[in-house]
């Protein structure tokens, strides 16, 4: 159960490959760096709390799992491309380390495990980088590469283009370890759907969901979960996860998502409390699945991300004019040049995703000064290979609304009777992980969002009652 994808035994994380691919990519950027390029990059080490001897956690660099695949506390990398070689640097064998943590890796089971040219140790690093003929390229000089400063070149701007465009294509080994991240993902939702009798706070819902994780070996979360309930749902990274889950609260939200191998998976779903669907709560989860089926339609190699995420907010507006939030005498071009949707449905409609949650190369631009556009975490086309979500959303957040509501050139859209009827659901998010294919594209997160189905699940949860829980609190 925890020993990770079968189609992968016997296979090595391709960290090597992974290095001629950032060389490839820097080389058409930069054919002047790339002559005689070496790359050096530091992993993690362990770091003690201020004033205490205990380690805070361990979360390895991103750039440095890319190039060796190596989860280890204390390791580096180097690459030579003129020698087309990659050593790994293991951490020095030290006794008294041995009597706390154990035995490390030995060389020997380093060499079956990681695809790198030769094992070598901390000690040996120095007298390798002195012989470069040119110095290496590294993302940053840092506490743990300090003695190998003189040796280093940090924070090229070609460099990183070449780590951060390589990094936004999964191979086929990638692909399936973020394939399994997400079956893990999957069955923890559908455990949160499942155990509405013991969540009577947010914080259930978050142990719910980190308790089966753990069971199926993922032990680090992508992120922080995000458990909302009623009004909250309107908070977008609501990680307090403190409220109380009341009856007359009803709707949930829950955007969480397990690690494997460092790769991410990001779900999100939503579902009534007590099973029932309310009226509104269900005409805009509806509406959001609108939003995400009618992107899927247009999700393909050469599609612009930002044409997708412009149909989402269309499909929202029309859904309002329906629903008579927004005043029909208005039509939908209308209302979406005057950009009254934009904080309805504030965030961007995905963004890329791989090692980390928001992965490298989707090019926000975080100061763009359309609110359409500002927080869109992909400005490029689509190519196959890239990994991305789509995560339609809704809210009613008073205080991101505060503003269209007081203007009058945005208020004159919106009728605050039918408005004020949907407070109470804070909002909807529904979020998939998707693979961008030669001719489409391929959604592997599969945990239902048919509302009917979802409603069977909580209700099949509440009918077995708290006893069938172990954990009663
Ligand atoms: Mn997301």
């Amino acid at each position: 159960m925890t020993a990770g994808p079968a189609s992968l035994i016997g296979k090595k994380y391709p960290s090597k490959k992974h290095a001629e691919k950032v060389f490839s990519y820097l080389n058409s950027k930069s054919p002047e760096k790339a002559k005689k390029a070496n790359f050096f990059i530091s992993g993690e080490d362990l770091e003690l709390y201020k004033y205490c001897d205990q380690t805070k956690p361990f979360r390895q660099n991103r750039y440095f799992f890319y190039l060796s695949g190596c989860n280890i506390p204390g390791a580096h990398v180097l690459y030579k491309s003129e020698e087309n070689q990659l050593i790994l640097f293991l951490p020095d064998v030290d006794k008294e380390d041995i009597m706390w943590s154990g035995l490390p890796l030995s060389k020997e089971d380093a060499e079956k495990k990681f695809d790198a040219d030769e094992i070598k140790f901390v000690a040996d690093i120095k007298e390798e980088l002195s012989k470069l003929k040119t110095k290496a390229l590294t993302t940053d000089l840092n506490n743990f590469n300090k003695e190998f400063w003189s040796f280093l070149v940090e924070k090229d701007s070609d460099f990183f283009y070449a780590l951060d465009e390589a990094r936004a294509f999964k191979d086929d080994y990638e692909i399936e370890l973020m394939k399994h991240a997400a079956k893990i993902t999957d069955n923890c939702h559908l455990a949160v759907m499942s155990a509405v009798p013991i969540e009577t706070n947010e914080m259930h819902i978050h142990a719910e969901f980190a308790y089966h994780a753990l069971r199926q070996g993922s032990k680090n979360q992508a992120y922080d979960p995000i458990c909302c309930s009623g009004e909250t749902c309107s908070t977008l990274h609501w990680v307090k996860n403190d409220g109380e889950i009341t009856e007359d609260k009803r709707s949930i939200l829950i955007d969480a998502g397990a690690e494997w191998d460092c790769y991410s998976s990001d779900v999100t779903r939503c579902f009534p409390v007590n099973g029932d669907w309310t009226k509104e709560h269900l005409e805009i989860y509806n509406l959001v699945l609108k939003m995400q089926e009618e992107t899927y339609k247009l999700m393909k190699p050469g599609a612009n991300w930002e044409d997708l995420h412009f149909k989402a907010h269309r499909v929202l507006i029309e859904g309002f004019l329906e629903l008579g939030i927004f005043k029909k005498e208005y039509n939908v071009e209308e209302i979406f040049n005057a950009k009254v949707s934009a904080m309805f449905f504030p965030h961007g409609l995905g963004h890329m995703l791989g090692l980390d949650t928001h992965d490298t190369a989707g090019y926000a631009n975080y100061s763009d000064p359309d609110p359409f556009l500002r927080f869109l975490r992909i400005r490029r086309k689509l190519e196959p290979n890239m990994v991305v979500t789509n995560e339609p959303g809704c809210y009613f957040s008073p205080f991101l609304l505060e503003e269209t509501l007081n203007n009058p050139e945005t208020s004159k859209y919106i009728d605050r009777t039918v408005l004020d009827k949907y407070w109470y659901i804070g909002g909807v998010r529904i979020e998939d992980d998707v693979l961008i294919t030669k001719d489409g594209h391929e959604v592997y997160t599969k945990i239902t969002k048919d509302p009917k189905e979802i409603s069977d699940i909580v209700k099949a949860g509440i009918q077995k009652g708290k006893s069938a829980f172990h954990t009663v609190v």
